[in-house]
């Protein structure tokens, strides 16, 4: 069979990264099947686009998987599919929730053959054969014998050839300027950001998340050597193409268990698979100072913490008080101290959130060494303790929020202000933190020119999050609005010598240290 795995754009920003269930379904598929992969953020693509696509190519069977907010395109793309005849399967997060909502069962049309329930590791080698038999069944769960729910060992990990992959979607340069990007530094003719799992699973349960509803409470690891030769593969890939490949850990909370944690990244140094990297962990578990260095020495360089909020009751309300406000500046100092950085993301519209919200933020993210804030509202996911609590006080505004997905919108009425003032908060926390002036401040709180350029970048692509920066002429104005820090790095780089001004991110540690 031909078999088209596709991921729908969010419509919002061009996704950083591509999807990292696409890569897992397509190395686990059985062998005599050809298997294309689409993401929707590198290739968009619209419902006449993909029929065309599915024809053209006679494609037998396509995978759709979506996150809730996605899921009305992800439907849409279903449905043009199924008209030209071709079976859908979906998955993911969502249809996991609502398998009658895609199945058509929920008195809405149908929109999938079949749904994958919950994680499809091995679910899936099943899904194709039925479907080359043309045998397939509505739903699939991940069971054992007896019927009990099973999750899946990731001890057996299958091996992503990352080496042999068709990845130009994925290369985040532009493609007028690789030739001579090649030659930069230690090499930018490419740049990719590559998901890599480590384990699955948090016991926290969060009132807001999927996560430990979806993936469960007990944790699962991959073995270290699984990883460190993941990051090897990836490593030598972009040597031998003269580019630069970093890793975003996609484990909810990397080191949710310090001891393993510390001996994968030992792991990694003694191997020499460093690359720069990006992974989310609690703050809680920041404390250890053993571990923040091996963090560095590793090739850790950017953490994303939920910091959600700096009102302890907040936290509480949403079963994260786990989270100590009181103890966020020392966590973020301890690891700027080693030129680690953090993406701080915070929730408005929080049950005790007033107006206001947003300025107290910043003041205290004002005091914090420089990083990424991110700031969203509080939305009730399908299936979470929160829809339902919601729910259940009769709360929700639009309680199918995601059949007309609405970026930066609440679904629900905080209690102690308006959802007109919620929105009005999120704009301020954006605008004040991704204005030039707080660019620029970020940029010179810094001294290395490596990790100067390194904030300055990556604070222009997080400003796309709210901002839309789609196009050039968009991309061109946020320039010319940030051209004072730009001329600053200017001078500084010829200062210092071109190659300086060009970290690697392959070879560690930076050139510029
Ligand atoms: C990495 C990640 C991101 C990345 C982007 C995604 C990317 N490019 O990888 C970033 C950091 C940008 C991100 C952002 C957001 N994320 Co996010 N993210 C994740 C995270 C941590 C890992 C995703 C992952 O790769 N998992 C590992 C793979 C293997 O699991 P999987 O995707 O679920 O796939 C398995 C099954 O679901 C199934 N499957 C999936 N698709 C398909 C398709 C078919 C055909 C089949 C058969 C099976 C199948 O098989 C796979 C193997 O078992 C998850 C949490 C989690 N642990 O999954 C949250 C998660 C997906 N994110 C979530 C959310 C809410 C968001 C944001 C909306 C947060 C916000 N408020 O801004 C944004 C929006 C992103 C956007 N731009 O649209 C929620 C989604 C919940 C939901 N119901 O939709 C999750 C579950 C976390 C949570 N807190 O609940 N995210
Ligand atoms: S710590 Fe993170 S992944 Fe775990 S339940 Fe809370 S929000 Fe979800």
């Amino acid at each position: 069979m031909k078999i088209l795995l596709y991921n729908p754009d969010n419509g919002v920003t061009r996704n950083f990264m591509p999807h990292l269930w696409m890569f897992l379904l397509q190395a686990l598929t059985p062998p005599g099947h050809e298997v294309t992969l689409i993401d929707g953020n590198a290739q968009p693509m619209d419902e006449a686009c993909i029929a065309r696509y599915v024809r053209e190519h006679k494609i037998d069977l396509v995978g759709i998987g979506a996150m809730t907010r996605m899921i009305a395109k992800a439907y849409r793309m279903a449905d043009a599919v199924r008209a030209v005849g071709v079976k859908v399967v979906m998955g993911g997060p969502h249809v996991t929730e609502l398998a009658d909502e895609a199945l058509g069962r929920d008195g809405g049309p149908r929109h999938a053959d079949a749904v994958a329930l919950g994680e499809a590791d091995e679910t899936w080698p099943r899904i194709v054969e039925d479907a080359a038999r043309g045998a397939l069944k509505d739903v699939y769960k991940p069971e054992d014998d007896f019927g009990q729910e099973r999750k899946p060992s990731l001890q057996a990990y299958p091996e992503i050839p990352w080496d042999k992959m068709k990845l130009d979607q994925f290369n985040l340069l532009p493609g007028m300027l690789q030739p001579l990007l090649k030659r930069v530094g230690g090499g930018w003719g490419t740049f990719r950001i590559v998901p890599v799992e480590s384990g699955r699973g948090c016991p926290y349960g969060c009132e807001f998340c999927t996560v430990t509803g979806f993936f469960g409470d007990s944790i699962r690891f991959r073995t270290n050597e699984s990883v460190v030769n993941e990051l090897l593969l990836l490593k030598a890939r972009a040597r031998a193409e003269g580019g630069q490949i970093a890793v975003f850990f996609i484990d909810d909370n990397f080191a949710i268990n310090v001891k393993r944690t510390k001996s994968l990244l030992r792991d990694i140094i003694a191997a020499n698979a460093q690359v720069h990297w990006v992974a989310q962990i609690s703050a809680n578990l920041l404390r250890d100072e053993e571990l923040v260095d091996l963090i560095a020495a590793a090739g850790g360089k950017w953490i994303f913490i939920g910091m959600e909020s700096i009102d302890p009751a907040n936290l509480k309300d949403v079963n994260k008080g786990f989270n100590k406000p009181g103890e966020y500046a020392a966590v973020l100092d301890r690891l700027a101290q080693r030129n680690v950085y953090a993406i701080t993301s915070f929730i408005f519209g929080m049950d005790n959130d007033t107006v206001g919200v947003a300025e107290r933020t910043l003041k205290e993210i004002r005091t914090w060494p420089p990083g990424l804030p991110i700031f969203g509202l509080l939305t009730p996911l399908p299936a979470t303790p929160l829809y339902k609590r919601l729910e259940a006080a009769g709360r929700l505004t639009r309680p199918k929020h995601w059949q007309e997905f609405i970026p930066f919108a609440m679904a629900h009425t905080p209690l102690r202000m308006s959802i007109v003032e919620a929105h009005n908060e999120v704009r301020i926390g954006w605008a004040n933190s991704y204005s030039p002036e707080a660019i620029e401040k970020a940029v010179d709180s810094i001294k290395p020119l490596g990790y100067r350029i390194n904030i300055f970048i990556a604070r222009l692509c997080f400003r796309g999050i709210y901002f839309p920066q789609m196009g050039r002429f968009a991309w061109f104005k946020t320039i010319v609005e940030n051209r004072r820090t730009i001329l600053k790095l200017i001078r500084q780089g010829f200062g210092a010598g071109l190659h300086d001004s060009a970290p690697s991110i392959v070879t560690e540690p930076a050139t510029d240290q």
